[in-house]
């Protein structure tokens, strides 16, 4: 009797990078994706021993159970503090920071305000949902105007609560900043775009250009209260307008528009 040997066409595999452990974040939140695209990215230029991510409260709080580096917890907000004295204490290692539109943008306003300004050579990403995500869904300075939150439940007003905090541009054009752009991962095309990103963001730092910051709009879809469908229709329609995807800032140059 003949054998038929048949030939499997592997067209995808899990990166090793990321653990067996089952993602806690909502079915259809960007968390998930952007956590792989990293891996798979460190994987792919064989940084993984010498990688260290720092990760603070938020949905990101237990990236250290999904992503398989060396990681490190940080206190609300302090994630670019702390990837600033593990670089500079390990300058030979890689070193990134992965935090929320709360976190990064409201609690650690400051922190990240003065990584990017003194150039500190780390990868930051800022996911982005519009909302503080993990404790609820309460307003945070990137929800849109008019936008219904927790603590905004008629709507954001400007005129008592701010306007959407566009801190992206606003880092964008500080010094230190080498490379700063806009991302989502809702779609493949997207992606694909994203993780091209993410693999120059860490070439920069290993030639010591200076801060890489990738910001990632992404759906909260149980905290806009959506099915994931209608969270990603939202987000393109709303979120993309005040928060356009595209490059901002390249090799050290404000990107003409
Ligand atoms: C010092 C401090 N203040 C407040 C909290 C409560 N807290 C935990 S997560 C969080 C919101 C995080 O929101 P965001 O950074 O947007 O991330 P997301 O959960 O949306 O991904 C807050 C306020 C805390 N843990 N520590």
């Amino acid at each position: 009797m003949s054998s038929i040997a048949i030939k499997e066409n592997l067209v995808y595999t899990r990166t090793p990078l990321m653990t067996e452990k089952v993602l806690s974040f909502c079915p259809g939140c960007g968390h998930g994706v952007v956590h792989r695209v990293i891996m798979e990215v460190i994987e792919e230029m064989g940084l993984q021993d010498k990688t260290i991510g720092v990760a603070p409260v938020g949905c990101a709080v237990l990236a250290y159970e999904f992503m398989n580096v060396d990681m490190q917890e940080a206190a609300h907000g302090r994630a670019p503090a702390l990837g600033t004295a593990i670089k500079r204490l390990n300058p030979d290692k890689t070193v990134f920071t992965y935090q929320g539109d709360g976190d990064l943008a409201a609690i650690g306003t400051a922190e990240t305000f003065h990584a990017c300004n003194r150039g500190e050579n780390i990868v930051m990403f800022f996911v982005n949902n519009g909302i503080y995500g993990m404790t609820g869904g309460q307003m945070a300075p990137t929800s849109l105007e008019g936008m219904k939150t927790a603590t905004s439940p008629y709507g954001r007003d400007v005129s008592t609560m701010g306007h959407p905090l566009k801190i992206t541009e606003l880092l964008a054009q500080l010094p230190g900043t080498y490379m700063v752009a806009r991302h989502s991962v809702h779609t493949p095309a997207n992606v694909r775009k994203f993780k091209k990103a993410v693999r120059k963001a860490f070439e920069n730092q290993l030639e010591k250009k200076g801060t890489s910051l990738l910001e990632i709009v992404s759906n909260c879809n149980s905290g806009w209260k959506m099915t994931p469908t209608d969270a990603n229709k939202w987000m393109e329609e709303h979120m993309f307008a005040e928060f356009p995807l595209g490059d901002i800032k390249m090799d050290g140059q404000l990107v003409q528009k």
